[in-house]
C-alpha cells in the first residue's frame, strides 16, 4: 500500500488545495493531508480548525485522511511508513522553493519521494493568504474556497 503525505500550512484550504489532494487520491492508496503545526508562524485559524476545514471538503473521498505535524515533514513520513510527499506546483516560483525542500528533504530521509502535481490552470493563482487579504475587505471569496470554507472566513473577520 502506497502511502502518500500532502503537507501543508492550509491556513485555510483552498479549491486548489483539494484539486491536489483529489488528483493525488487517485494515483496513491491512502493520501494523508498534514497541516503543519508551527507555534511561530502567524495563522488565522488554529490548527484544529484548519483539519476541520479540510475535513469537511474531502469528506467523500474515502482514501483521504487529515492530520498534523509538529517539527520535520521526514520524521512524520517516516512514522506514517509513507512513501510519497506530494506537493502542488502553480508557477516557478513554487518551484524554485519546492526544489530546494524537496532535495533537503531527501537528503534527511531518501525513504520518500516528492512528486509534483501541477495546478489545475484554473486554480492556478489561488493562494490562501489572497484569499484571506479579499475575505479580511469583504471581497468576493466564492470561486476560490468551500462554502463552508467561506462561511468560516466570513466569521472570523466579523470579530
Ligand atoms: N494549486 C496547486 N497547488 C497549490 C495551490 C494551488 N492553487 N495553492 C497551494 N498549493 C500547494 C503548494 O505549492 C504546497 O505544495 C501545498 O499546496 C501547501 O500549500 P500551503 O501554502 O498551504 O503550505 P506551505 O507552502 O506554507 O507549506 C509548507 C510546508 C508545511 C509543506 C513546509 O514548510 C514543511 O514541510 N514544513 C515542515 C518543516 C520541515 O520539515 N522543514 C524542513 C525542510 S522543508
Amino acid at each position: 500500500m502506497t502511502i502518500a503525505v500532502y503537507p501543508g500550512s492550509f491556513d485555510p484550504v483552498t479549491l486548489g488545495h483539494i484539486d491536489i489532494a483529489e488528483r493525488a487520491a487517485k494515483i496513491f492508496d491512502k493520501v494523508i493531508i498534514a497541516v503543519m503545526v508551527n507555534p511561530h508562524k502567524n495563522a488565522l485559524f488554529t490548527v484544529e480548525q484548519r483539519k476541520d476545514l479540510i475535513s469537511e471538503a474531502v469528506k467523500h473521498i474515502p482514501n483521504i485522511e487529515v492530520d498534523s505535524f509538529p517539527g520535520l515533514l521526514v520524521h512524520y513520513v517516516q512514522n506514517k511508513g509513507a512513501k510519497v510527499i506530494v506537493k502542488g506546483l502553480r508557477a516557478v516560483s513554487d518551484f524554485e522553493s519546492e526544489l530546494s525542500m524537496a532535495s533537503i528533504n531527501w537528503a534527511m530521509y531518501s525513504g520518500a519521494e516528492t512528486f509534483f502535481i501541477p495546478t489545475n490552470s484554473k486554480y492556478s493563482y489561488i493562494s490562501s493568504s489572497l484569499v484571506k487579504e479579499i475575505a479580511r475587505h469583504n471581497g468576493p471569496i466564492e470561486d476560490f474556497v468551500t462554502p463552508y470554507v467561506c462561511q468560516a472566513l466570513r466569521q472570523v473577520n466579523q470579530h
